[in-house]
């Protein structure tokens, strides 16, 4: 159950509603299958302006708050995390632009984000950091009008198929997170290669890569803000996106339910459906509780985020722990009201299931998640 607050928010959800129900659900688990970037659905959200709604409107997007890339993106999520994550990865990728960038970047970059004329990827983790993100190698120094960049980032979503990055590298080593510096650079740029695209347990449509820069040159004035200023940014950004993946939690979970509910109504054992032994309908009654406790919790988060409250680190870690942990409980108790069948590939069980397994991980860990809730709560 969703407590929309008006009008443009229940019209946006029954035409996601609709959208998912036609073109993302049938298609599902082909995409899984496959283990291909779903192209013709990005041109389906990009004609449904969903590439923008993290865009403010002054720069081309349909930016109407935070909230509209949680209901995005928990709406494809009930038929398809894959693709939930085609809108995730260009909200996350514009939005250290967004925080830190100029108005000249903000106005260049903004409208070809929002149209989906260019597809823009986040790339903080390295091979040696990742919860620990501010211990990254990538060098970039500067020389004249140019910096020259040299590293490597790992587990980057759609990095294998995007245009730019938001790149996170040290401009000045000896000063720790301080000498962190953000760049818009151009997958074009020479030196620019995809070492690997990896082979993962889920999310199979949504390609994962290892980008290498070997003396990538990057202008001087793709530079986000100030140097030093990097790490700031990369946090503020997931600050803001921990929310959207307690959506696409929020959204799996309630994929899984009623692909759960709809297994347990018609599958007959012991003389009636299963849905009907209080074993059965009392973990439906749990699920359903937990869902609605993750969601609220996530929209509140969300909330937070535009109202630019103190309180959103704190509130969007607690929505990604709780949410993902969710997730992941509610596939699997979905996957065992459905027994044999829920462990076969016919039906979409297992593949929810290892799709849940990532919101506990990327975006911090559930671990980091609880060190920030943490830091927060003991330093008030
Ligand atoms: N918003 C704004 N600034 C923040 C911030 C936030 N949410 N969190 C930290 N900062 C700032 C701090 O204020 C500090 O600034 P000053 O030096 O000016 O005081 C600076 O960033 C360093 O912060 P901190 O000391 O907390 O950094 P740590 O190295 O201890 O790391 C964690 C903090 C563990 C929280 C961080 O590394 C992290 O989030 N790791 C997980 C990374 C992650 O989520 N990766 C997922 C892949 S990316 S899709």
């Amino acid at each position: 159950m969703h407590l929309l607050r008006n009008d443009c928010e229940r019209e946006f959800v029954q035409q996601m509603r609709r959208m998912v129900s036609e073109k993302v659900a049938p298609i599902a688990a082909e995409i899984d299958r496959k283990g291909e970037f779903p192209w013709e659905l990005k041109k389906v959200f990009q004609e449904m302006g969903l590439l923008g709604l993290g865009v403010p409107e002054q720069y081309g997007g349909a930016h109407h708050g935070h909230i509209y890339t949680c209901l995005a993106v928990e709406e494809i999520a009930k038929a398809c995390v894959s693709s939930s994550l085609i809108v995730q990865g260009q909200t996350l990728g514009w939005e250290p632009i967004l925080l830190g960038g100029s108005e000249e970047q903000k106005k260049a970059y903004g409208p070809r984000v929002a149209g989906g004329e260019i597809l823009i990827s986040f790339a903080l983790t390295e091979p040696g950091a990742g919860s620990d993100a501010a211990a990254m190698k990538t060098r970039a120094v500067k020389k004249g009008d140019r910096y020259i960049i040299n590293g490597s980032k790992c587990f980057i979503t759609n990095g294998p198929v995007c245009d730019y990055v938001t790149l996170f590298a040290m401009t000045a080593p000896d000063k720790g997170v301080g000498g962190i510096s953000a760049f818009i650079v151009d997958t074009k740029s020479k030196g620019f290669s995809v070492a690997c695209v990896e082979s993962k347990m889920g999310i199979k449509g949504s390609p994962t890569g290892e980008l290498l820069f070997e003396d990538v040159e990057a202008p001087a004035e793709n530079l986000i803000g100030r140097e030093g200023k990097g790490f700031k940014y990369a946090m503020q950004t997931l600050d803001r996106s921990r929310p959207v993946i307690a959506a696409q939690a929020c959204g799996l979970a309630q994929g899984a339910l009623k692909a759960a509910i709809d297994y347990g109504k018609q599958r007959v054992q012991f003389g009636k459906p299963i849905a009907h032994f209080q074993g059965i309908s009392w973990m439906l009654a749990e699920m359903a509780t937990e869902i609605e406790a993750a969601r609220t919790l996530t929209y509140r988060a969300a909330e937070l985020i535009d109202e630019n409250n103190p309180q959103k680190t704190y509130l969007s870690a607690c929505a990604k722990l709780f949410a993902s942990d969710v997730a992941m409980k509610v596939a699997a108790n979905a996957l065992q009201i459905a027994g044999g069948y829920g462990y076969m590939t016919d039906f979409p069980f297992e593949r929810m299931m290892r799709d849940a397994k990532i919101t506990q991980i990327y975006e911090g860990t559930n671990q980091i998640m609880k060190l920030v809730i943490a830091r927060e709560i003991l330093q008030q």
